[in-house]
This record gives C-alpha cells, structure tokens and sequence, in this order.
C-alpha cells in the first residue's frame, strides 16, 4: 500500500506589485516621516522652518518575518522618496550605518530616479546612481542614505540581516561628509 499524502500548496504570505514597489500581506508595517521627524538632516535651517513640517518626506514599508536583532533572518522593505527640496537640497532619508558592522544590505531602484549616497568609517563619501532595475550592494560597514533627485516619486526596494540593527545617532551626530543639491537644475555633489 502506498502512503503518499496530498500536501496542500499554499498561497504566499507577501505579495510585491513591481510596478511600484508595493508590499501586501500580514503585519506589513508602514513608517512615514515627514519633515518635523527630520530636524537634524537638512543644512539650510532657515528654509527649513520657513516649510510645512507636516510634509512627508518618504514612506517605508517593510516585513519582519523574525524578531528585530535575531541573527539568521532577513528583513525585506521599500522606500518611497518624495519629490521636493529643502533649499536647494533634495527630499532624503535619515541614513544609517548598520550596528552590527559586518552586516551588508541591497538596494534597488523600482521607480523614479535618484542618488545613493554611501560613507565609509573614514568619512569618505561615492554616490551611485539609482534608476528602475538599479542594483546597489552595500557593504557592512558603510553609512547609507537616499535622496530622490528627480520631479517625481522615488521607488526603491531593500533587503537586510535581521540582525543588522541601525545607528542613526552617528549621521545625526556628524552627518555624511557630502551633500547633494541641485545647481541649475543639475545635481551637484559637495563633499567637506
Ligand atoms: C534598512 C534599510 C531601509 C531604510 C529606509 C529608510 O536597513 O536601509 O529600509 O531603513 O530606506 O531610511 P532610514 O535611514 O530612515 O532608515
Ligand atoms: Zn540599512
């Protein structure tokens, strides 16, 4: 006698619309930031306080399969970026160094057009370019932040260690030693 069982196939848990980047699925959490959550990163102060700090600036919505800090698990997110500009310089997130440093993250670009910047622990800055179909590794050690540069919605997808964990207090502290802003209509990297 044979004792095959019929297993069932189920549906997926997620579901991702390419299109933009769009998540769908149980405990699928949404963060947004707008400018007010945003007091430290922006050069020009005047411009600033002069703007709506209800803006929103970029929206993330991400998937925690395992516990935040677990080691073996991976996290997996997109990031929508506004169009817009404090002063002269763009719409952009936070940024981060990984806590745990050895911990690498991809990045890539679903919609719209925009710029990654990267730093190392020297404070050496590069930029890349992001772009639908975009791929961006980024090594563990390296500070990230990105910056939408074009007219419309900047899409991007990432993946990362469940225990890679964020240092924000380090960018909040010291920044990235470049910043970008537009110059006649161009965008224009100005590093320290
Ligand atoms: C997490 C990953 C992204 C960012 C998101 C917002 O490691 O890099 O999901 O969290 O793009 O940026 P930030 O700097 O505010 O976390
Ligand atoms: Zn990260």
């Amino acid at each position: 006698m044979s004792k095959i069982k019929n297993l069932p196939i189920e549906n997926p848990k997620y579901t991702v619309d390419y299109s933009n980047g769009n998540m769908q699925g149980k405990s699928v959490i949404e963060l947004t930031k707008r400018l007010k959550d945003l007091p430290e990163i922006f050069e020009n102060k005047q411009a600033f306080d002069q703007m709506d700090t209800e803006k929103i600036v970029y929206h993330v919505q991400a998937i925690f399969p395992v516990e935040e800090g677990r080691e073996g698990g991976l996290f997996y997110g997109k990031t929508i970026i506004e169009p817009g500009k404090v002063g002269n310089e763009y719409f952009m997130t936070k940024g981060h160094f990984h806590k745990n440093a050895n911990r690498a993250e991809f990045y890539w670009g679903i919609l719209g057009e925009g710029v990654l910047l990267l730093m190392n622990e020297k404070r050496e800055c590069w930029a890349e370019k992001i772009f639908p179909g975009s791929l961006h590794y980024i090594g563990g050690t390296i500070a990230h932040r990105t910056i939408n540069t074009g007219n419309t919605p900047l899409s991007f997808g990432a993946c990362w260690p469940s225990d890679a964990g964020h240092n924000y207090q380090e960018i909040i502290n010291n920044g990235f030693s470049a910043r970008l802003k537009e110059l006649d209509g161009n965008p224009l990297l100005e590093s320290e």
